[in-house]
């Protein structure tokens, strides 16, 4: 018989890493890839037919080398929620990262979620940018003024120049810091609020992702409940951000539903569509609001992002089909994404350039580059790419970091394992740096090679590993590096690392139940649930299977 089947030689044996069975007098047998034996078979087995390129589309997703759900690649071998699964390679399983910004760099602070889910921020106070208690919190300075709660458990955090947003464990937001110069402040703190009548019945709009510049902001909606697009505002004209009329879509709403604040900052908004009455594509939406100085509030109109990144003037994102856009500041070409031919799994926003990770884990750089912050180092295969001010780092694809450009403060002097500086002038002592092995000595610790996310500041680089640890270098002016001590420990949601990266917080235990651990507002408890449930924060449904978080993460059922 002339045909090819995948899997299957032509001498009709089975091939490396594919299984074959079910073959009857009439028919062949059905061949499909191993999962979890770590290889991740690629297209190279029928590139000939367009039929086989359709098969082997389907195998994109992940093999990390076990049957093992909860780690980024599941038993089925697809890829989990809340992470970024990279193909493996003869050499290597497919490597997995938690997308969660964890910790966050900024100019002169850094912002992080410590052991308890909790923030915690340290470096320059000005500005009340380092405040986290936000139940004590004036609340001129914080936005939404009414959801400040002390129990509220974080996901996410990002640290703008002088404010702050962070992201609740329900997908709702807040921000606070300066409000930016003049009276009322140049918006950057004032993300969009649910209409007035959601608001008041179920908290705000939920997001999945956010990003802050130096004075603007960005955030990615993850909204199930309602779904958006952009529509073009009463009085305005088509602009950058807003093509054409014709290209904003119907608009379902009254413009007077939406915070007039916002709306009257911004050349485009987002229609709140009734689901049972608009068609309307799936919503992955950007939103940014603040400073516009640059353009940098003006994305593109898309419904289909999959990443965002911020940089100091500039934001990028990556749409769900690989392409890279980038708007706002462009005097280094930062925001032109060069012609490439890979699709893009991540893009990143710094100073005056930008860098991206492909599907093939290449770095291509853009931008600046007077401090050498676009030469990517070889060997070029990486994982995660974070851009500061004038310098950059990545994450290897052996999990080791690699940090390039301008290092005056440090901050790419990249922590090693524990060793002995061998010369200069502090000869065998201990060191974690070759720096602080002064006068030219070299310290002998081996590479940590577990670090999991990095972030970049202006002057300094915080980096979390897979022991779910805070470690900051560079620049400590203001304290941005220095750890306060309850961060020396970072743990994720309700001291479960494991939940950090998940949109989801619902498991099944080893008896069969369905669990969840505490999540945010609002709470099914009276109180703080730490103390109204003694078993800490772990609750778990009586019934097998039952669900007790609901579609926005919500508890259903009250304190066990
Ligand atoms: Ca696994």
């Amino acid at each position: 018989m002339l045909s090819f089947l995948a899997g299957c030689s032509a001498h009709c044996t089975i091939e490396s890493g594919w299984q074959c069975s079910g073959a009857t007098d009439r028919e062949a047998d059905t061949c499909t890839v191993v999962c979890g034996d770590g290889r991740q078979l690629d297209s190279g087995c029928c590139e000939d037919t367009q039929e086989c390129s359709q098969e082997c589309s389907t195998l994109w997703g992940c093999d990390d080398g076990n049957s093992v759900d909860g780690d980024g690649c599941s038993k089925m071998c697809s890829i989990e929620s809340g992470y970024s699964c990279w193909r493996g390679d003869l050499e290597n399983y497919s490597p997995c990262l938690c997308n969660r910004e964890r910790v966050s760099a900024s100019s002169e602070h850094t912002c992080a979620i410590d052991a308890d889910a909790r923030l915690e921020c340290w470096g320059d106070p000005e500005n009340n940018k380092t405040k986290t208690y936000l139940n004590q919190y004036d609340g001129a300075y914080a936005w939404p003024r009414d959801s400040w709660e002390p129990q509220t458990v974080f996901t996410e955090v990002s640290a703008g120049a002088n404010h702050n947003c962070a992201l609740k464990f329900s997908g709702e937001a807040i921000c606070w810091g300066w409000l930016g110069p003049g009276t009322n402040g140049d918006g950057r703190l004032f993300m969009p609020p649910a209409p007035d009548w959601e608001r008041n019945s179920q908290g705000g709009l939920l997001w999945g992702k956010l990003s802050l510049g130096f004075a603007h902001s960005c955030g990615m909606l993850n909204d199930k409940r309602f779904r958006y697009r952009p529509v073009c505002g009463k009085d305005q004209k088509p602009g950058p951000g807003c093509p054409n009329r014709e290209d904003c879509g119907l608009q379902c709403r009254e413009e007077g539903d939406w915070a007039i604040h916002w709306l009257e900052r911004h050349p485009c908004f987002l229609s709140y569509v009734d689901q049972y009455t608009c068609i309307v594509p799936a919503n992955q939406t950007i939103v940014c609001w603040g400073a516009d100085d640059y353009r940098q509030i003006q994305m593109p109109v898309s419904s289909n992002w999959k990443e965002l990144d911020s940089g100091w003037y500039h934001s990028c994102g990556v749409l769900a089909n690989g392409t890279a856009r980038c708007w706002g500041n462009n005097n280094y070409g930062q925001a032109t994404v060069p012609p490439h031919t890979r699709q893009w799994m991540q893009v990143a926003a710094g100073g005056s350039h930008s860098c991206g990770v492909d599907q093939d884990r290449y770095i291509t750089c853009w931008g600046r580059n007077h401090e050498l912050q676009t030469e990517v180092p070889y060997p070029n295969s990486f994982l995660r790419v974070s851009t500061g001010w004038l310098h950059t780092c990545a994450i290897h694809s052996d999990f080791s970091l690699e940090c390039w450009g301008a290092n005056d403060s440090g901050q790419c002097d990249v922590p090693l394992q524990s060793g002995t500086c061998r010369g200069g002038k502090a000869d065998g002592q201990q060191c974690t740096t070759h720096r602080a092995c002064r006068g030219g000595g070299m310290c002998s610790g081996p590479r940590k090679r577990d670090w999991t996310q990095v972030s970049c500041g202006r002057l300094h680089t915080c980096a979390v590993d897979k022991s779910d640890r805070v470690f900051c270098w560079g620049s400590n002016q203001y304290g941005q590096a220095a750890l306060p001590k309850a961060t020396t420990v970072l743990l994720g949601i309700g001291g479960h690392s494991d939940f950090a990266c998940k949109d989801s917080l619902s498991f099944t235990d080893a008896q069969g139940f369905t669990c969840a651990d505490w999540i945010g507002t609002p709470n099914p408890c009276p109180g703080d649930v730490r103390q109204a449930c003694p078993q800490a924060c772990r609750m778990c449904g009586k019934d097998k299977g039952q669900s007790i978080v609901d579609s926005r993460g919500y508890f259903t059922s009250p304190c066990l």
